[in-house]
């Protein structure tokens, strides 16, 4: 019986279109492979381990942390710090760079994560996420420093997303396009469901936290009053709108179905220009987004082209079906 192409088999094929490789990222990708198995099956138990509910302590963004959230980090950390593939990590879920422990080898790759996006979903059993990000270490095995992290998104070595939903899936991108994976839990693999995901170019859905309404910039105001106006108005057509509060759940949809997922810069909190973060969420999304056929701007500039500032940096994102996204940056311009 044909098993199917599994996830190990890919990477390894994979491997072959990378010049020069040694097997080191394929291996890193195989930890990765590990950690998202062992986060799912803590996700899919929930209450029958007691990993529900939140802690007392707070993230470096000042949000409550729920257990699962420290445990899912704790399975990154572990899962990837010992096989020498790595010269530092980075997380939400901390405020410094997770430096490899003296007792394991350093290596030649970065990688940050955040080991549960929409983690507010989780004690209602909507589906939750990691996203991970892979970039090369300046100076190979050598600690590196938070400075060492700040590269442009275009530096991205691979870009993925695991998905605790109905099934659990695993997508990512190297570069040469993006494939789904889908868990076979009977056989513990990962197998191709989805080859070569693209995000169609027009769309009737959007996705935005409506409740911040009054603190959007006006681009993003005209942009969803139009949509809200459908037929009747200037965009000749009616919308739809979905908001699951999982960027990686509103990701996967666009990925599959087409869509634009909008997190613009809002003047509920000034000194923020934006919720969602650079490194962690905004980067290997739009990483995604673009191998798919997409597009993801802050409004004003191509997310993957901004140069971070800092590891915990905020930006607007609005991304998916390329024509759609061009309204929005076409506002953007217009003022
Ligand atoms: P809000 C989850 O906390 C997250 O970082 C993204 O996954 C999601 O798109 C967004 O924030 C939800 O934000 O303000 O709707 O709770």
């Amino acid at each position: 019986m044909h098993t199917g192409t599994t996830l190990t088999q890919f990477i390894i094929e994979e491997q072959r279109h990378i010049a020069g490789a040694t097997g080191d990222f394929t291996a890193l990708l195989n930890d990765l492979v590990t950690a998202v198995k062992v986060i799912s099956n803590a996700v899919n138990k929930g209450a029958l381990i007691g990993v529900m509910g939140a802690l007392e302590s707070q993230n470096v963004q000042g949000e409550t942390q729920k257990k699962l959230d420290v445990i899912t980090n704790d399975i990154m950390i572990r899962t990837n710090e010992w096989a020498g593939h790595l010269a530092g990590m980075a997380s939400e879920e901390m405020d410094e760079v997770y430096a490899i422990p003296n007792k394991y080898p350093l290596g030649k790759y970065l990688l940050v994560f955040d080991p549960l996006d929409g983690s507010s979903n989780v004690d209602i059993n909507i589906s939750v996420g990691t996203i991970f990000s892979i970039l090369r270490a300046p100076v190979p095995n050598r600690a590196a420093s938070e400075a060492d992290f700040l590269q442009p998104g275009v530096k991205q070595v691979c870009a993925g997303y695991a998905l605790y939903g109905s099934s659990t899936m695993l997508v990512l991108t190297t570069g040469h396009g993006v494939n789904g994976f889908t868990l076979d839990r009977e056989v513990g693999e990962f197998l191709l469901t989805h080859p070569d995901m693209k995000i169609p170019a027009d769309t009737k859905e959007f996705a935005i936290n409506a409740s911040n309404q009054r603190f959007w910039e006006p681009p993003v105001q005209r942009y969803v009053e139009e949509c809200l106006q459908g037929k009747e108005g200037p965009r000749g057509r009616d919308f739809n709108m979905r908001w699951v509060a999982s960027m990686v759940a509103e990701v996967h949809r666009i990925l599959t179905r087409g869509g634009i997922f909008m997190y613009p810069r809002d003047t509920k909190d000034p000194s923020k220009p934006g919720k969602l973060r650079l490194m962690y969420e905004a980067n290997p999304m739009s990483f995604i987004v673009e191998q798919a056929g997409g597009m993801a701007s802050t409004g004003y500039e191509r997310i993957l082209d901004m140069q971070p500032e800092s590891l915990h940096q905020r930006v607007p994102v609005i991304l998916g079906s390329k024509n759609e996204v061009e309204v929005v940056v076409g506002y953007h311009r217009q003022g």
